[in-house]
């Protein structure tokens, strides 16, 4: 791909509408266009990112045994009616009536339709568990949308329901998710904590949060430092490992604000290891039992021949989100730097050839470096234009492709000039610099 053909609309100076990070560097580096208060068109750039986050999550759904589905975004308001929710939701719900005047709605969330697909097909306990999500946008008629993609009325999100037979069942497939969430966010390159959390409108009584700390966070944390040392590299996705992984977890105290207890707080952690900070809710997972199988009547028969109401989880995360959420955690100020992990990079490598009227050289010698990239299947993009080399590497900084080749006069026969966006230049083989990219790869 030449910069000159892509459709990356940058911008000279931030916008004075965007706060924070995220938001300025999204709307700078083309990579969402607002349409509508807290509404986005997504640009190629952008796009580019959400599809890798997108994979990344499915992948690590797919792993814990969940299948995917695809549900609508517009819903029957029927089923809301028999679950209770529909005037519980409030004015968050963007309520539609179509011609013949039915009540419908945009899904802000999907517990009653997922609830009517199990009970409408699944009869016996000898088909569960039942583990089903989809990736879908969803509608929030959030009263302040703000900081861009963070907080806005219409996100795209991985949302996973979990459909069990007891209580215990029910809590190993939550496990289930929690380790899957943690292996997502570290593919992603990010150090998000578990939290104890409110379950607000979806209901329950056990839930966590996953949150990475930002400044410009919306959530207020209380945890304890050490936390921050623990990771699932031992868990297996077997029924006591998954206990021992939550366990392990929940002994650092760690909570955000509706769950703070100052007093525990004060008991649990010492002085030392206190921390108070803010961060982005990037995951949230709920268990609740039978609070939607109950009155939306979702049983299944049990060997003695009894009904019993399917125990119900559902676990979300906000993919569109973790575009910014990724840039807060990434971005570096001191600098001016944007260096995207590489698993979700929109370009894996930048060409910067030096060009030159009267010497196409560079330009072709890029040309065939791409070619050999491309076999290698590592995503390049070639810089054509004529702009001066500076302007060339602030826009890379901006756009935030992890590494890049400059060619320029300096660039010998056999070795070119290649970078990590934020570290020295070196001079290396192309095989060399293959052979970097790809060992870096194979890692994510
Ligand atoms: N049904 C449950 C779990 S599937 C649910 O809806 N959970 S949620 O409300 O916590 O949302 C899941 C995730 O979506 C959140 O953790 C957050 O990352 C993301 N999210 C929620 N609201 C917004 C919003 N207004 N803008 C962007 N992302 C959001």
């Amino acid at each position: 791909m030449y910069i000159s053909k892509s459709f990356v609309p940058i911008l000279k100076n931030n916008p004075s509408e965007a706060k924070i990070k995220s938001h300025q560097l999204m709307l700078r580096a083309g990579m969402i266009k607002q349409s509508a208060a807290g509404i986005y068109s997504w640009l190629p750039l952008g796009f580019k990112v959400m599809k890798k986050i997108e994979n990344i999550v499915r992948e690590e759904q797919n792993k814990i045994g969940a299948q995917e589905i695809l549900m609508p975004t517009i819903q029957s308001s029927e089923i809301w009616k028999e679950s209770g929710r529909y005037d519980d939701y409030g004015e968050e719900m963007l309520r539609i009536k179509d011609r013949q005047n039915r009540e419908m709605l945009y899904g802000p969330t999907n517990e009653e339709l997922i609830t009517d697909i199990f009970r409408s097909s699944i009869k016996s306990y000898k088909s569960l568990p039942q583990l089903l999500y989809h990736i879908q946008w969803k509608f929030r008629d959030e009263l302040r949308p703000r900081f861009g993609i963070m907080r806005c009325r219409e996100f795209y999100m991985k949302d996973a329901y979990s459909f069990d037979v007891n209580d215990e069942d029910a809590l190993y497939s939550y496990n289930k998710f929690f380790l899957s969430y943690l292996r997502t966010f570290k593919r992603l390159n990010l150090t998000a904590i578990p939290m104890a959390a409110d379950t607000g409108p979806i209901g329950g009584n056990l839930s966590h949060e996953f949150i990475i700390l930002a400044d410009t966070g919306e959530s207020k944390i209380f945890t304890d430092k050490r936390i921050f040392e623990l990771n699932d590299d031992e868990s297996t996705i077997e029924k006591k490992s998954l206990e021992d992984l939550r366990k392990k977890y929940e002994k650092f105290y760690a909570v955000t604000d509706e769950k703070f207890n100052k007093n525990d707080f004060e008991k649990e952690v010492s002085e030392e290891n206190r921390l108070i900070t803010k961060g982005i809710e990037v995951g949230h997972i709920f268990y609740f039992g039978d609070k939607y199988s109950k009155p939306l009547n979702a049983s299944v028969d049990l060997p003695e021949g009894k009904k019993s109401f399917v125990k119900m989880g559902s676990y979300g995360v906000g993919v569109s989100r973790l575009v910014g959420a990724i840039i807060e955690a990434k971005y570096n100020d001191k600098d001016e730097i944007m260096k995207w992990p590489l698993s979700v990079a929109p370009y894996e490598l930048a060409i910067i050839p030096m060009i030159n009227k009267n010497d196409t050289s560079a330009m072709e010698k890029a040309n065939n470096i791409y070619k050999k990239l491309e076999e290698k299947k590592i995503e390049a993009i070639i810089d054509d234009t004529d702009e001066n080399f500076s302007s060339k590497i602030k826009k890379f900084n901006l756009i935030g492709v992890p590494y890049r080749i400059i060619l320029g006069k300096k660039s010998e026969e056999d070795l070119i000039e290649f970078q990590e966006i934020d570290k020295e230049t070196k001079n290396l083989s192309l095989d060399k610099i293959i052979k970097i990219l790809t060992e870096q790869k194979e890692k994510i």
